[in-house]
């Protein structure tokens, strides 16, 4: 058994990498780089027409595009009650809750501040659909501080994918968004934490389109 995983540095395949690390499971990596009709391998336009990492394929030859999909489907087939709460678990809704809200709230306005031409066509109101990504950001990211503060984690007070996934975005944050760390020290707690893992240890120093992929 081996998964694929399709991706580039530092774009939302790294929460996946982390996991498929994590979990030990086989992989490989395979690089796409470029934007819409610039992508490379030409090839992946076919494999995903949406055009967009990640993507996982699965050992059945099946593709699995969405982070969030692909997140919850390793974690239940390799780890589940370990890093995924099962069925029974009161932790399963704060999970699920968190799970979405990351995939479906938070890489969207991320996208919005980095990706405003996806957005509109007219570049002089690119600044204007930043500004408000920026805006909507800020209020979800002070949520997310308010749902670690008390136990430190997403979900029923122990480490699960959703803190895997929350801790891929908080590294995406630009070094010079003023006070970042100081205003959510739960955040920047939990990102440490997470640095300290192997599997993140490991993969991070492999963020590199020089390597990604060999
Ligand atoms: N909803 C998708 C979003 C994926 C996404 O936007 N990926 C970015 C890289 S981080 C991408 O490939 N963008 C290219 C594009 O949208 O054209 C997911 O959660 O996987």
């Amino acid at each position: 058994m081996s998964y694929r995983l399709f991706g580039r540095p530092y774009a939302g395949s790294l929460a996946v990498e982390w996991l498929l690390e994590e979990l030990g499971v086989p992989y490989s990596r395979v690089l796409v780089t470029g934007y819409r009709d610039q992508i490379e391998p030409a090839w992946f336009a076919d494999l995903n027409p949406l055009r967009q990492v990640p993507a996982l394929e699965l050992d059945d030859g099946r593709l699995l595009t969405e982070s969030g999909a692909i997140m919850l489907y390793l974690a239940e087939r390799h780890a589940l009650g370990e890093l995924a709460p099962t069925l029974d678990d009161p932790a399963r809704l704060p999970y699920l809750r968190w799970m979405s809200f990351l995939s479906a709230s938070l890489y969207p306005a991320f996208m919005q501040l980095i990706h405003p031409e996806n957005y509109i066509d007219d570049p002089a109101q690119f600044d204007a659909i930043k500004k408000r990504g920026s805006a909507v950001l800020q209020t979800q990211w002070a949520v997310l501080e308010a749902a670690l503060k008390d136990d430190g984690y997403l979900a029923g007070g122990r480490l699960s994918v959703a803190d895997f996934y929350l801790v891929m975005f908080a590294l995406w944050v630009d070094d010079d968004v003023a006070g970042f760390t100081t205003q959510h020290p739960s955040i920047a707690r939990l990102t440490d934490e997470l640095k300290q893992r192997p599997s993140v240890a490991t993969v991070l120093p492999r963020q590199d389109l020089a390597v990604w992929g060999s």
